[in-house]
């Protein structure tokens, strides 16, 4: 057998022993690589005498086509017979229900904000909201609360650094500065429910540094304490889910309303369980009263032809009263565990899952 016969049978079968394409590629590179067995005959060329050149060239040249269409051969029938076998191995049950989507849950802060919301809102009250750094005039002085007054003592209030012109910074201790801007920015009738963050200086059990408030605040010609008292009795027993619910307004004080009430409503212990709605206790929900004439001077509204009510609460408070929740500290931990317990569905949007996703 001469040298050329040699070189294809065995690369021939070195081709038909190939099985995978890695190994293919192997013999291809062995045959007809740079250093191939192949390759190496094509350069004995050179050194043959003329008359045998033309010959032993043709004859490589025949073996280099036949190698070249029987790698070719091999590659596609390996490559089926990858295919056949990923097609056996790796079967797709395409009837099988979708894994299960894990849902995030609502905060019960953004539920109770989304509930009274709502409550107010078919009430005709319309949602503000503000910066939560606010001036100090926006939080203070326009509230009537005057320099002196406790609540602007270093030790509630966060501070910033003050603005250019000298104008003192803070973080807003309550919502009310977004009501200010109301009233100065707009004119009578307001009728506005404000959730949001405030900030004060303050942690322990029963207080965390930034909290939730909604206040609201209505403006018109003739609103009377008839109207808070109507209004925020509606409320009570919309969000309590009540229709029958003892309800006191109790005479308190407030820089910025005069009067100024503190709301209770009827409640009952038994076996440490809160029920709301009947009983001989009474549990205080919020602050209230009617809209002290100076802060309406102080936003540009006319006190003589304009009066108007007010009233703040706190949200988690009246969320853990509603809900159960049994600590404060609990809202701001991030614990999932606490979320997916108290936390609430969104919108149940109907998917592949059918159902399961929970
Ligand atoms: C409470 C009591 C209250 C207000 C907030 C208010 C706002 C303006 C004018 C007058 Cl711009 N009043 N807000 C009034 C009474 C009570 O909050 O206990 N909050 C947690």
């Amino acid at each position: 057998m001469d040298q050329v016969e040699q070189t294809r049978s065995e690369a021939l079968q070195a081709l038909q022993a190939a099985s995978s394409l890695e190994a293919l590629e192997n013999v291809r590179v062995a045959t007809l690589g740079k250093k191939g067995s192949l390759t190496g005959l094509l350069k004995q060329l050179g050194a043959l005498p003329v008359e045998q050149r033309k010959e032993f060239g043709a004859k490589v040249n025949v073996v280099k086509a036949e190698l070249e269409q029987a790698i070719e051969a091999r590659k596609t029938s390996l490559q089926g017979a990858e295919l056949d076998r990923k097609l056996a191995e790796e079967r797709i049950d395409v009837t099988l229900p979708a894994r299960p989507l894990r849902q995030g849950f609502i905060h019960p802060i953004s539920q109770t904000i989304d509930e009274i919301v709502a409550i107010f809102g078919d009430m005709g009250f319309v949602w503000a909201d503000g910066p939560d750094i606010e001036d100090d005039w926006h939080n203070f002085t326009a509230l009537n609360i005057p320099p002196e007054h406790p609540a602007r003592q270093m030790h509630d209030t966060f501070y910033l650094p003050p603005r250019e012109d000298g104008t003192p910074m803070l973080l807003r201790t309550h919502t009310s500065p977004v009501q200010v801007r109301s009233m100065v920015s707009q004119k009578p009738p307001i009728r506005i429910i404000v959730p949001g963050r405030t900030f004060r200086m303050d942690s322990d059990v029963t207080h965390t540094p930034m909290f939730h408030q909604v206040e609201g605040l209505v403006i018109d010609e003739a609103t009377h304490m008839g109207h808070l008292k109507g209004c925020l009795q509606e409320f009570a027993k919309a969000y309590f889910e009540v229709s029958e619910l003892p309800i006191r307004f109790r005479p308190s004080y407030f820089p910025f309303t005069e009067p100024s009430a503190e709301v209770d409503i009827g409640c009952s212990w038994s076996n440490g369980e809160l029920k709301i709605g009947a009983g001989d206790s009474w549990l205080e929900i919020l602050g209230c009263g009617m809209v002290h004439p100076k802060v309406l001077e102080y936003c540009g509204v006319d006190p003589t032809k304009y009066q108007g009510f007010a009233f703040g609460m706190g949200i988690e408070r009246i969320a853990m009263l509603k809900y159960g929740i049994p600590d404060l500290r609990t809202f701001f931990e991030s614990d999932l565990r606490w979320l997916r317990h108290y936390g609430f569905a969104a919108l149940d949007v109907p998917s592949l899952t059918g159902g399961l996703s929970r």
